[in-house]
Formats: structure tokens, sequence, C-alpha cells
């Protein structure tokens, strides 16, 4: 029994969905981010970051959503998560999820935290610019070798990608104008694991 401890929409949600598509008994425990959940003292000795997801597995408290998403495939090895070790598409896989995980996903952080940074202008449109260029590259991926990140193959990063894109609805140009990453948004969100999430964790928008 694993036990996420989660906010509605959070980088928690692809361990979410990872638990819901390898079938994994888990509990859930609301972190409410509004009320400053996350920085209260019990919270901050499972996760000293002061952030969600935190995953408790067999006893252990365990961060950083890339790093549970490749934990639990390796757990639920006949999940859709990830394809068989040792072959070359679970090395692609690898490869995908560092990248999401480094490149967008520390920009969103620096895009919705922008106290981070100096908050200015020049700043919010350089990270425009790095997000818009990683839908520029994923979706060149996706046209040549889609409609996966892994090809004809779905797997946990295309639900990595697909939180990551929901982001950025609101930015000056979300990610589903980018074809590609449209059609992917499509499949994903088809899945019986996002529409239980969505009922789950209250979300309506996109
Ligand atoms: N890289 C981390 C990001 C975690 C993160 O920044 N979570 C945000 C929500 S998406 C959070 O908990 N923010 C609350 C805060 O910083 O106070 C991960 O993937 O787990």
């Amino acid at each position: 029994m694993y036990t996420l401890y989660y906010a509605p929409g959070a980088a928690s949600m692809v361990v979410h969905l990872a638990l819901l598509e390898a079938g994994a008994p888990h509990e859930l425990r609301l972190v409410d981010l509004d009320a400053k959940a996350q920085r209260d003292p019990a919270y901050l000795k499972l996760n000293p970051r002061g952030v969600v997801p935190t995953l408790m597995v067999d006893g252990q408290p365990l961060f950083e959503s890339a790093a549970l998403l490749m934990l639990l495939a390796e757990r639920h090895p006949d999940s859709p998560l990830a394809p068989p070790q040792g072959t070359p598409a679970r090395a692609a896989w690898y490869s995908w999820i560092v990248y999401l995980s480094n490149t967008l996903m520390s920009a969103f952080r620096l895009w919705f935290y922008p106290q981070d940074l100096d908050d200015t202008p020049a700043v919010r449109a350089a990270l425009q610019r790095k997000i818009e260029a990683v839908w520029d590259l994923l979706d060149a991926q996706l046209s040549a070798q889609g409609p996966y990140l892994l090809g004809e193959r779905f797997s946990g990063a295309d639900l990595l990608l697909t939180m990551l894109m929901r982001w950025s609805r609101n930015m000056p140009r979300p990610a589903t104008e980018w074809p590609a990453l449209q059609r992917l948004a499509d499949r994903v969100r088809a899945r019986p694991s996002w529409q239980r999430l969505y009922e789950i964790e209250g979300l309506r928008e996109w």
C-alpha cells in the first residue's frame, strides 16, 4: 500500500496517474497548498523541501515526481508505465523522463514561482521562450516518430508530458497549439486513468 501526498493538478498528478495505471493499492493525503500545509513541521519531516508529491513506499518518504514515476515502473513491471528493462525502448524512456523533468519541470517551477527569481518582464519572456523551444522540439519528435514519445507505445513518459502540457494552458501560447502535442494530449486524456484522476482530484479545466 502506497500513500501519496498530493495537491490537485500539481506535480503529484503524474504519480497519481502512475498508481492508477499500475492498479497499485494506494491512499491519498491532500496537502492544502493554499493553506501552506506543505510548510507544516510534520510534513517537512517527510519532505524537507516542502513540496508535493511525497510518496510513502514501505514506510520510506520519497520525493521528485519523475523519480517516483521511474520507481513505480520498476515495481510494477507488468503495467504500461515503461517498456521492459534492458530494451532500447527502456533506455529511450529514461532519457525522455529526465529531459522532461530537467527542462520543462524546472522552467515551469520558475514560471509559477517567480519569487524564486527576479520577476521582471525580461525573465518571464526568457522562460516563455525556453518552454516554447521545448514544445518545438517535442512536436517535431512526435510528428516524425509519434504518436507517443516512444512511437507506437504509450508509456508513463506520456503521462509526465501531458501533465506538463496542462500546466501551460493559461500561458500566451499553450502547448496544445502544437498539433502533434495536441494529438498526444487527446490520446492521454482519453485514458481511464486520466478521467478517474479528474474525478478523484476534482479537476475541471484541462
Ligand atoms: N520537481 C519537483 C517539483 C515539486 C513542486 O515544486 N511542487 C509544487 C506543486 S507543483 C509545490 O509543492 N509547491 C508548493 C511550494 O513550493 O510551496 C517534483 O517533480 O516533485
